[in-house]
């Protein structure tokens, strides 16, 4: 009895959202209620794993309490002031995080997309008060495949067309190359044009495609010789997400840039961040550049305590740990059904061996109905990162789930 009410409690609940709210994304059948740690309930009570953690924005694990704490404290005290004036909060958490990434200074905004936005003016403004390019003629190079918001400004450099039909016109001056290419690189940076080359150390939304080691530093190197700026869209791989504090680590590079967001408030509030040097950083002049929430205090004491939480926990290690459990275990299936399991820590995808795109699908939804909630990504891969408080054995009862789902598919 007690199923049936909930289904059609969730079913209602469906009806209500298609009805009232906009159709621009396509859920899984299921409705959250509740989240702790690595763990979301439906309406029905139902438990789930969460191998999703709202695309790497919930890596402290869902409503960490020493988060939520901050959250509470600061929001009986003040909230937002605006930029108009100064807040006692703003000082504390731009010292604390350029301090903990090494950069003279912090940016800070809100969605992943308005840092991404501000990183391109921070390079474009660099390339014509710094480098001496010409106005208005800086060049970006990006990647193929690429995913870094959904902006008209950013999708003018997507090459998805579910990202961009129908949304023209685009901005000019991106240079597309294939990742994971350095020679394309290479030959791209012979413009003279060229501001900086924006990249994911991973690329996330093309279904955790990780490059070839030394790919991040040999860029970079490509970049530096050719006095060109070398930008991070750590947004998804950051944050502990790939066994490391930031993806790039794994090659010892320090962006010239980095870009982060999602998991920078742990989920609670958006919460995203520019960090670079002053040579970079003072070009942009009182004025010229802001948010109406960007650096508030509430911001900031919840982005402190999510830092905090990732090192005080040691998320990164448990993200490398478990994430060599998880491809060790789904490797050694050698399922047909199951084409290539490729990751880096606790960001993971297996790539689905079916001319069907039906099948990822049909396997998320089964694997919903086992007790774990994933989503397919770009048709044939399931993406796999759970929040990186989950711990060794509640791993292993997972893999045994995905195992169960993949064998009697
Ligand atoms: C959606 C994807 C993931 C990002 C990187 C910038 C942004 C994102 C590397 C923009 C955001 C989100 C957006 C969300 C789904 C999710 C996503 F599938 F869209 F591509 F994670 F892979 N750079 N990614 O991954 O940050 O403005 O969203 O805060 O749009 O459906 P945002």
């Amino acid at each position: 009895m007690e199923q049936i009410f909930s289904q059609t409690f969730s079913d209602e609940l469906i009806a209500i959202e298609q009805q009232f709210n906009a159709h621009n994304y396509h859920p899984l059948p299921v409705v959250l209620e509740k989240g702790k740690g690595a763990f979301v309930w439906d309406v029905g009570g139902k438990k789930y794993f969460d191998f999703l953690a709202a695309y790497s924005a919930v890596n402290q694990g869902h409503c960490h309490p020493k988060i939520i704490d901050a959250l509470i404290d600061q929001a009986q005290l003040l909230t937002l002031t605006s930029r108009a004036f100064y807040n006692n909060k703003l000082g504390a958490f731009a010292q604390y995080i350029t301090s903990l990434f090494g950069y003279d200074k912090v940016l800070p905004m809100n969605t992943g997309v308005e840092a991404v936005e501000t990183a391109i003016k921070l390079c474009r403004r660099w390339a014509y008060d710094v480098k001496g390019l010409k106005e208005n003629e800086a060049k970006i190079i990006v990647c193929e495949n690429n995913f870094h918001g959904r902006t008209t400004g950013v999708i003018s450099f997507s090459t998805d067309p579910s990202s961009t039909s129908g949304f023209g016109p685009f901005m000019p001056n991106y240079i597309k190359i294939p990742f994971n290419d350095l020679k394309a690189l290479e030959i791209a940076l012979q413009d003279k044009n060229v501001a900086s080359f924006l990249v994911e150390p991973i690329q996330g939304e093309a279904g955790v495609i990780v490059p070839t080691d030394g790919y991040l530093s040999q860029s970079y190197a490509l970049c530096k010789a050719a006095n060109v700026l070398f930008v991070a869209d750590e947004i998804q791989t950051g944050l502990c997400r790939t066994g490391k504090m930031l993806a790039c680590d794994f090659e010892n590079v320090h962006p010239d840039m980095l870009i982060l967001g999602k998991a920078l408030s742990g989920g609670v509030l958006p919460v995203s961040a520019v960090l670079c040097d002053d040579d970079i950083m003072l070009n942009i002049k009182a004025g010229e550049h802001g948010s109406t929430y960007g650096g508030n205090p509430l911001a900031c004491a919840v982005s402190m305590a999510a830092l905090e939480v990732l090192q005080k926990e040691n998320m990164a290690q448990n993200a490398e740990a478990l994430g060599k459990i998880f491809r060790t275990e789904l490797q050694n299936l050698h399922h047909p059904l199951i084409k290539e399991v490729r990751g880096k820590g606790l960001f993971n995808a297996i790539e689905i061996n079916s001319t069907n795109e039906e099948t990822a699908w049909q396997i998320c939804l089964q694997l919903k109905e086992n007790g774990l909630l994933a989503k397919p990504t770009h048709g044939d891969k399931i993406r796999f990162a759970p929040p990186l408080c989950l711990k060794t054995e509640e791993l292993l009862e997972s893999v045994e789930i995905i195992k169960k789902v993949i064998m009697n598919f």
